[in-house]
């Protein structure tokens, strides 16, 4: 378990994506995830998920989505922002990743935590009340996803949105654990859900599809 506070300071914008992400603009989404990404890491986004899979990804190209993650990773440290890997221990410690997100279909945290040594900030996506509980009891995990929130062409395979009177409700249930929101979270709603209790948000499309990144960023402050 790392540091509480540090890890709320980290959730606060928390960008999420991957060259999948990226295929509404011309040219090579890799390079185009890499352009984003250094904009909205000028703009003060406060951690970054590297998230690449599925239809467009690089994921049937491991040596091309390592050399992008490492990419990444050198930018993001640039800023001395953490670069968080989705669920992939390997390319997380191959590269010299800050952490690793697991979702609940995914490894479990004791196996996460038997390949990473103990070393990285583990994240756990949940979706209902009792995951949320459940992670609750488990030590090692730094923080957890609280999502969809609201419905999102983001993620095809996503459980139903929780809505914002789940937040309410979760208010009540004083978590220990820092959690940030996931799913239609953008720079109109952003505001409520941290009044609702949330540490931060995690956003895709708010900032890949921004015209402007640097106002969004912003807002999502
Ligand atoms: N997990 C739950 S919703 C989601 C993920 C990865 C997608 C969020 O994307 P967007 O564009 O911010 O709604
Ligand atoms: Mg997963």
């Amino acid at each position: 378990m790392k540091n509480k506070q540090k890890i709320q300071q980290m959730l606060s914008v928390y960008f999420i994506a991957g060259t999948q992400d990226c295929q509404h603009l011309s040219g090579d989404p890799a390079r185009n995830l890499l352009d984003i990404l250094q904009q909205a890491l000028q703009a003060g986004i406060t951690c970054f998920q590297f998230r690449d899979k599925g239809k467009n990804s690089l994921e049937n190209q491991p040596d091309q989505q390592k050399q992008l993650a490492k990419q990444c990773l050198s930018l993001c440290h640039q800023y001395h922002v953490p670069l968080i890997i989705n669920d992939d221990v390997a390319l997380a410690m191959e590269i010299g990743a800050d952490g690793i997100h697991v979702g609940q279909s995914d490894m479990t945290i004791s196996q996460v935590l038997k390949q990473t040594e103990h070393k990285l900030i583990i994240g756990l996506s949940t979706n209902n009340l009792a995951q949320i509980l459940a992670a609750q009891q488990q030590a090692d995990i730094d923080y957890i996803g609280v999502g969809p929130i609201f419905p999102t062409p983001s993620k095809s395979d996503h459980s139903p949105a929780l809505g914002i009177e789940f937040l309410s409700r979760l208010k009540h249930e004083q978590l220990n654990k820092p959690f940030v929101v996931i799913g239609g979270v953008n720079q109109y709603n952003a505001s409520q859900l941290k009044q609702l209790g949330a540490d931060g948000v995690a956003v895709i499309s708010a900032i890949t599809q921004a015209e402007n990144i640097a106002d969004v960023v912003e807002k999502l402050k």
